[in-house]
């Protein structure tokens, strides 16, 4: 059935809402099969949490007669006020895609060529477990990877892989957030720490897209600081949704945001701006950041940035009137350029200057159930359980990237994330040993990965490339055996740490049965750790015994989960430095009174940190000690040629990165890319909007369409990450629009490890 699908039929239909809608902006009619009419008979509503991207928001599925029908945010989730965004509302159509894989494929021709044996999971079990076991009999357990995008699911496949006796399992991170958390862990000794939008006055955004790079609730806490009176500013080499909505925009030079933060410490220094009380009681190392933003002033910063120096004071002075209230956003991308590091860490050093922690509108550690509880004085939040397993073995060589591993470059990463990239790297150069396997899990590293050339090169090489998706994903395109999960809405699962200000767990639920012949990642990781006689790490019957595990003694929690699609424990948002916040818990729990000092609030947890000093650390003892990079220093990187274009990419609002172009609603809304080009630079190369041009970079070349816009500097051009796909599998998003990553080198960050995702580019037209 074809019909009209308008913008308003979409929003009907999915239950985006208009607002979170509105953001994608350039979208307004297209033509869709839709067949959602509500039917006569039984019609429940389902609570879960969905994964059309990993912001994991909780919603509402509505089944009718056995088919979901409509998708809506949990009206009693209070962060996202009941809404998804327009990509939680076509979950719908990517339920009931026929392009899902239906059956476990293993590969048939050679690798790449697409052709496909359709197999029970009991075969490709058995391939598996067979080529797994000759991995570990010729090069060792630890030849073998495992790869997902974080998540709860991530633990199964670890089980696995240290059952197994693999050291090397990773998360998507190094090519995302990694420079965020390894700064946050230098400086707190932690990465659990989250930023109060809704309550802030003043929010600097470097390059954080929140109308694009979509997480409702933080959308709507920007919107509420917005409505308050807050001010929002944007640094962004483009005229983003974010920085049309912004009170100020900044065109920054790509790659030279640190200059611009050091500038801004060294006004608040300078003038005297900053918290001196906070600073002293809490920080350890302000001398040292003093001295080394001495030169560092706005006049400098202008000429690095492209910002003019007067700008650069105002900023700095306005920010210091909205102390405590007011942040830089640390970013959640932040791949801009080498220096991620040191950028992440120097915008941490601003919010703390302005002595903006653990109140409304800052920054503050995330509430966990360990912090309640010990606050608290009993048990008021059950800590997750998991359940009793048999040592694993010890793996024989450390972990191929240096995660954690003294005396390599990357010992600040965590080793539940790992440098990813490293993997392609080991199995093209054998260094520090050839990796030979990898197990692929929610994961796109085709399309996600830079230098994508260099990735399929090494996915070509590999004795074992499983894959683990809904899709026939671009990796999947790849594999020797493809494993179909069960959609979200297609799966139970155990709970899902979802708390920031306050404690919660979300629990995701199965709405309808599996369409195809697929299961849940964690009865694929069962059956395949039974296959390699490693049962005894995976003791639990099912999802439901998981669940009970991790509750512990709470087993009532579990019906209230299961009804309201969370447990939350009724606690106000507590920010340890808020005299209101404070006295709101210890009336509720007036054992917690012995923690607070004789100013109302509690500090205790804040000055015995996990850090050398046990402060926030504004110099870094350990960055210093194997880096020399105790505090954040200027390096300038050269990110292109002089006869070259900058070329950067960002999120579009209703696509989910290496995901969703295959969805149905959304790849209608919005089947490819373009590239944007200031107006002056498509004159001077002769340049009409809607031209194919071909975009060439040291690592590759790729097709684009030209869109010629003001809203980008004339020295950079812009294009949606995600298009340009490579799977003939993904049949509607096939070579549609233009592939980042085919021009973009390989990256791993000083320190961090963080992919590069900035790089230079020739354009010609075809
Ligand atoms: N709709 C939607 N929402 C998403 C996602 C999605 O794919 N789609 N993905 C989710 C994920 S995984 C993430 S990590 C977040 C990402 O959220 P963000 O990090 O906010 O998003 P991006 O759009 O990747 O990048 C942000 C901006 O950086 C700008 N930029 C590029 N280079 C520079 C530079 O050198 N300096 C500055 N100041 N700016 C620069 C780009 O123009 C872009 O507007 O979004 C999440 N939410
Ligand atoms: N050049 C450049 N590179 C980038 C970026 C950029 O802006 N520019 N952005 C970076 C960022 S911020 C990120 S987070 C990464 C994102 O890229 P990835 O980490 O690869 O993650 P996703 O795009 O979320 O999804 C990956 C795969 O998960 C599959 N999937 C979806 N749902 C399920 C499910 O329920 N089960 C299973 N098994 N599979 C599922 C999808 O079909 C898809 O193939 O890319 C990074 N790479
Ligand atoms: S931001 Fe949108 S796609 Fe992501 S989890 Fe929330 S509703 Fe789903
Ligand atoms: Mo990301």
């Amino acid at each position: 059935m074809g019909r009209k699908f308008t913008r308003r039929t979409f929003l009907k239909l999915s239950g985006a809402t208009a607002a979170a809608f509105a953001v994608s902006g350039s979208v307004s009619r297209l033509v869709s099969e839709a067949s959602t009419e509500s039917q006569a008979g039984s019609s429940e509503l389902v609570r879960s949490f969905c994964e059309m991207c990993t912001s994991r928001c909780p919603i509402q599925a509505k089944v009718e007669n056995g088919k979901l029908t409509y998708i809506a945010g949990n009206p009693d989730w209070a962060a996202t006020g009941g809404t998804v965004c327009a990509r939680g509302g076509a979950a719908v159509s990517q339920l009931y895609d026929p392009e899902r894989v239906k059956k476990p494929l293993i590969r048939s021709g050679e690798r790449g060529e697409g052709k496909w044996k359709e197999v029970s999971w009991d075969e490709a079990y058995a391939y598996i477990a067979e080529k797994m076991q000759d991995i570990k009999n010729k090069y060792g357990a630890e030849s073998m990877a495992f790869a997902a995008r974080g998540g709860t699911h991530k633990a199964y496949m670890d089980t696995l892989a240290k059952a197994y006796g693999s050291p090397n399992t990773f998360t998507h991170e190094s090519t995302c957030p990694i420079a965020r958390t390894v700064a946050k862990e230098a400086t707190f000794g932690t990465g659990a720490l989250s930023l109060d939008y809704g309550n802030a006055k003043y929010i600097l955004s470097l390059g954080r897209s929140f109308f694009e790079g979509i997480n409702v609730s933080q959308v709507r806490g920007v919107a509420k600081a917005m409505a308050n009176g807050g001010k929002l500013v944007s640094v962004d080499p483009r005229f983003s949704v974010t920085a049309a909505k912004a009170d100020e925009w900044y065109a920054i030079k790509p790659g030279t945001d640190l200059a611009l933060v050091l500038a801004l410490i060294h006004v608040l220094i300078r003038d005297n701006l900053y918290d001196q009380e906070f600073v002293e009681k809490y920080t350890e190392g302000f001398a040292a950041v003093r001295d080394s933003v001495a030169a560092a002033t706005p006049a400098w910063a202008a000429q690095e940035t492209g910002i003019a120096e007067k700008d650069i004071e105002h900023i700095a002075k306005d920010m210091a009137a909205a102390k405590p209230r007011a942040m830089i956003d640390w970013g959640w991308r932040t791949a801009f350029s080498p220096e991620e590091f040191e950028l992440r860490r120097a915008s941490i050093i601003v919010t703390l200057l302005l002595g903006s922690f653990e109140v409304p509108g800052g920054m503050y550690f995330d509430k966990s159930a360990s912090l309640i509880n010990g606050l608290a004085g009993k048990n008021v939040v059950p800590v997750l359980g998991a359940p009793k397993l048999p040592p694993y073995p010890k793996p024989s060589r450390p972990r191929v990237d240096g995660a954690q591993v003294k005396g390599q470059p990357h010992y600040m990463v965590p080793a539940s994330d790992g440098v990813v990239q490293a993997i392609p790297e080991a199995v093209l150069t054998g260094q520090p040993y050839p990796i030979k396997g990898w197990f692929v899990l929610r994961y796109n590293p085709v399309i996600s990965q830079s230098n994508t050339n260099r990735v399929i090169e090494a996915l070509k090489k590999l004795d074992l490339l499983v894959v683990c998706d809904i899709y026939l994903s671009d990796t999947a395109w790849f594999a020797d055996v493809v494993l179909p999960e069960s959609s979200f809405l297609e799966r139970d699962e155990g709970f899902n740490n979802a708390g920031g200000s306050t404690p919660a767990y979300t629990l995701r639920q199965q709405v309808v049965n599996p369409v195809y012949d697929t299961k849940p990642h964690w009865q694929i990781f069962k059956d395949l750790g039974e296959r390699l006689g490693l049962g005894q790490y995976f003791p639990w019957r099912d999802i439901e015994e998981m669940r009970a595990i991790q509750l512990g003694g709470r087993q009532d929690l579990l019906k209230t989960a299961k009804e309201k699609g969370f447990v939350n424990f009724g606690l106000k948002p507590l920010f340890l430095r808020d005299k209101n916040s404070v006295a709101q818990f210890v009336a509720k729990y007036p054992e917690a009174m012995s923690k607070v000092n004789e100013q109302g609030i509690i500090d205790g947890p804040l000055v015995n940190l996990k850090t050398p000093s046990k402060k926030m650390e504004l110099f870094s003892h350990e960055a210093e000690e194997l880096f020399g990079r105790g505090v954040p220093v200027y390096r300038p990187v050269k990110l292109k040629e002089d006869n070259e274009l900058y070329f950067i990419q960002g999120k579009a609002a209703i696509h989910t990165n290496a995901h969703t172009h295959d969805v149905p609603w959304l790849h209608a809304l919005m089947p490819l890319n373009r590239l944007w080009i200031h107006p002056d630079t498509a004159k001077q190369m002769n340049l009409q909007a809607g031209d194919a041009v071909e975009v060439t970079a040291q690592s590759g070349k790729q097709p684009a369409t030209v869109l010629i816009s003001k809203g980008i500097r004339p020295d950079t051009v812009f294009t949606y990450f995600g298009f340009g796909r490579l799977s003939p599998g993904l049949k509607r998003a096939y070579k549609q629009g233009t592939n980042a990553n085919m021009l973009l080198p390989t990256g791993m960050a000083p320190v961090c490890g963080a992919a590069l995702h900035t790089a230079g580019v020739a354009i010609r037209k075809i």
